[in-house]
């Protein structure tokens, strides 16, 4: 029986990678220290599996930035506006297309599947010419083996690359160009072959999705064409439950599969079940995407009668790539030990994969200290009384239909708001954070380090919020916000105020590039021990006469952005920190704030990948979003705030929020979504971005007049509202200025224009 992963992080176990590539862009060190920091994190990476006694070595999992670029570069396809010679690629050439230059904007950046990590879309031309450059991973296997690894490499499968590239400004089917998108494939894994490799791992994480047929059809003339080649080829499946394709795929001329058996355990027994006899099959069954120590006995049990009928046909692997875990636990010194014990990173799963492959192998006799712990743990989580409060448990239980919806229709309370906040049409709003300066930066990170008292740090928070207030008032804005110089990630400063959840120290995972997030890990049932932002925003009201918003991450951000319990459904976590930010609300609302606004930027990214599973998910999070925003008065404003803008498909659940505003994300597809939610006929108060925050661009006054006029087609005036895109703490103080002062005589134009017209 063989081991293996599907790819493990590249960021370092420090976070070295990042501090090297930001350095070399500052043009602080030179590509043979950039080169130097990924030798030693590769090395690494291969030594941890090899020491774990993994049968094969994954190489071609690094990347400077991204590995769907490095499939790009791998295949010589380079969007041609930058000019660049596709076979010859240097390190700042790569960052070019990665992060734009002067003449040319950056390749678009996208969600991987469901996860929090993005990837840098290829481009595709019609006319395009593979031309395939190999030297890269060539030279990792090498290193494998110089190492004493069986160096397995892993590539992006041809159809996940298609499926996932875009074609720009030009208009033909992308499927005309998989016939020599699969001769690039062969010509990659003649060049393996050549190199005396074994097996080959081939992501084609697009069974996962709803595909349509032709798609479907498609990876019997590819792989058909791949296997004349005379590599072992591994098509690798992860993310979602493949069974569904099962009688395709065991026809395949491919000499094995990888399923994910940690997402979806029950397609397990299938799989083994049918698996031709000329197959290997990989069961995922470390979860990639988790940060739970695994119940390595009850997985050897659960594995036996895969043993048992595929003998050394069987190998063991993780679910999917571990990029989307952090590197080690070595460094969690601080974190309290019992729930330490309870957790695996990418390091510790390496590790149970080796034991696990190992008592399959020789039985549980091989590894029974391993064994013992893993139980131990298992146990103690299990038993923990701090895992579970009857409290909580009792209150979700109580918890009525009543207490998810408002009072009133919308129709009815916008009129009772109106009357309360007195505004005026196209009212100016922001969406919430404000530039997060060095100093902010410093001041936080000197108070984590304890060289701030308490008393201390709060007097210069409150410093900035009056900063962020005079600026706005002088601005003229309607709706102001404190500017939220108080919180680092906001998923990362609600987990620090409510229990339940733990922090890690280094618990880094790549979102894109050189940037990480830091998810929090809930452990336990959900309690919010006291308000959290009441403070801050009462004193940022108490410095203006116009309405303070109050600003909250919503329930499905807050789980969508954690780490979360395996032990109980997702719906029961969303519901309980659902009740934590709905205590929020009304303490706020007590507090005299009436406009309080509740984030859902990652609602959308929270689909499941099959449509089938759309309204299960869509039902339970509407409805941890309203029980958390419902239970205030009529006269209490809602707002909500999405960013990434593909949620056509979702409008009715949208709606079915019933938050009185939501502000949108849409200047950079020029108020296109607007015309969904126009078409839709949504109804309630809508702000669209009207300028681009990612951009140092300040647009004119003309220009968002322009937006606000193409909104007023499709939205009633009465019901539109005048924001940016989305949060401004990436920005500088100058061009925000710059930009919110366009923006409110945009929105000061219009108001003119509507009056005249009446
Ligand atoms: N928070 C969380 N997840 C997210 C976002 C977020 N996922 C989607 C999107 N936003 C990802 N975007 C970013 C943007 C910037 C950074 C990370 C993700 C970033 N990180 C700092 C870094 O790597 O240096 C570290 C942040 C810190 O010091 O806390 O800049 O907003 N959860
Ligand atoms: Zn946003």
């Amino acid at each position: 029986i063989s081991s293996h992963i599907l790819g493990f992080p590249r960021i370092g176990a420090q976070r070295e990678l990042k501090f090297a590539l930001e350095s070399f862009w500052r043009g602080d060190s030179d590509v043979s220290a950039l080169q130097n920091v990924a030798h030693t994190i590769k090395t690494k990476n291969w030594q941890t599996q090899i020491d774990a006694h993994l049968t094969h070595v994954t190489v071609g999992d690094f990347a400077f930035y991204d590995q769907m670029l490095n499939q790009s570069l791998m295949l010589g396809c380079i969007p041609k506006r930058f000019g660049f010679d596709a076979s010859h690629i240097t390190l700042a050439q790569t960052f070019d297309l990665a992060r734009g230059n002067a003449a040319q904007p950056a390749m678009e950046m996208t969600k991987w599947f469901d996860t929090n990590y993005h990837y840098l879309v290829p481009e595709l031309a019609q006319d395009i010419q593979f031309k395939v450059n190999v030297d890269a991973i060539l030279s990792d296997i090498d290193a494998v083996r110089a190492l004493g690894g069986e160096a397995k490499p892993v590539i992006i499968g041809p159809l996940t690359y298609l499926w996932l590239a875009k074609i720009h400004g030009q208009n033909f089917n992308k499927l005309d160009l998989l016939p020599t998108l699969t001769q690039a494939y062969a010509d990659i894994l003649k060049a393996f072959k050549a190199r005396q490799v074994t097996w080959v791992q081939i992501d084609e994480p697009i069974l996962s999705l709803d595909l349509p047929g032709f798609w479907l059809n498609a990876f019997d003339t590819v792989y058909g064409e791949l296997n004349t080649v005379g590599c072992k080829v591994l098509l690798t499946t992860y993310f979602e439950d493949v069974s569904a394709h099962i009688a395709r795929i065991n026809k395949l001329p491919v000499q094995g599969v990888h399923i994910d058996g940690a997402r979806a355990p029950q397609q397990i027994a299938a799989w083994v079940d049918h698996l031709p006899a000329d197959k290997v099959l990989s069961i995922g069954i470390i979860d990639g995407r988790n940060i739970w120590r695994a119940d390595a006995s009850a997985l050897i049990g659960q594995l036996q009668s895969a043993k048992a009928s595929l003998g050394d046909r069987l190998w063991v692997g993780t679910s999917c790539s571990l990029l989307h875990t952090p590197v080690s636990l070595e460094f969690e010194s601080k974190l309290d030990p019992e729930i330490r014990n309870w957790l695996a990173f990418a390091t510790e799963k390496v590790t149970e994969i080796g034991v696990i492959t190992r008592a399959l192998n020789e039985g549980n006799g091989a590894v029974t200290s391993e064994l013992a712990q893993s139980d131990a743990a298992q146990y103690a989580r299990r038993n923990s009384k701090r895992v579970t409060s009857d409290f909580v448990r009792n209150r979700l239980a109580s918890v009525t239909t009543a207490m998810s919806t408002r009072v009133t229709p919308f129709a009815q309370r916008i009129k009772k708001q109106q009357a309360h906040l007195n505004l005026p049409l196209f009212p100016t709003t922001s969406i919430g954070s404000f530039p997060q300066t060095t100093e902010i930066r410093q001041l936080r990170a000197a108070h984590k380090r304890g060289e701030i008292g308490a008393l201390d740090y709060l007097e210069r928070i409150r410093e900035h919020i009056k900063l962020a207030v005079e600026e706005q008032e002088k601005l003229d804005i309607d709706v102001l916000v404190h500017g939220e110089a108080e919180r680092n990630d906001m998923v990362e400063f609600f987990g620090e105020h409510l229990w339940g959840y733990v922090f890690t120290a280094n618990g880094w995972v790549q979102s894109y590039g050189s940037r990480c997030v830091k998810p929090p890990v809930i452990y336990g049932d959900i309690y919010r021990p006291e308000p959290m932002t009441v403070d801050t925003t009462r004193y940022a009201q108490s410095l203006t006469n116009k309405p303070m918003k109050g600003m909250l991450t919503g329930p499905i951000t807050m789980l969508q952005w954690s780490f979360v319990r395996d032990d109980q459904p997702r719906e029961l976590t969303a519901l309980q920190l659902a009740l934590a930010i709905r205590d929020e609300v009304q303490d706020l609302e007590t507090a005299g704030i009436t406009v309080i606004q509740i984030d859902e930027p990652a609602l959308r990214e929270g689909l499941p990948l099959k449509r089938r599973d759309w309204a299960v998910y869509l039902e339970w999070a509407v409805r941890a979003f309203r029980l958390s925003s419902a239970g205030v008065a009529d006269t209490t404003q809602i707002h909500t705030h999405m960013c990434y803008s593909e949620f056509n498909d979702i409008l009715p659940n949208i709606a079915a929020m019933d938050a009185d505003v939501i502000t949108i994300e849409t200047s950079r597809s020029n108020m296109k979504l607007l015309k969904g939610f126009g078409d839709f006929n949504y109804p309630n108060d809508i702000g669209p971005g009207v300028y681009d925050i990612h951009s140092p661009r300040v647009p004119s006054v003309d220009a968002m007049t322009f937006l606000l006029e193409r909104a007023c087609e499709v939205i009633p005036a009465e019901r539109l509202w005048v924001n940016p895109d989305c949060g401004l703490k990436t920005r500088g103080w100058e061009e925000t200025r710059a930009a919110l002062s366009h923006m409110v005589s945009a929105a000061k134009i219009m108001r003119k224009k509507v009056k005249a017209e009446q």
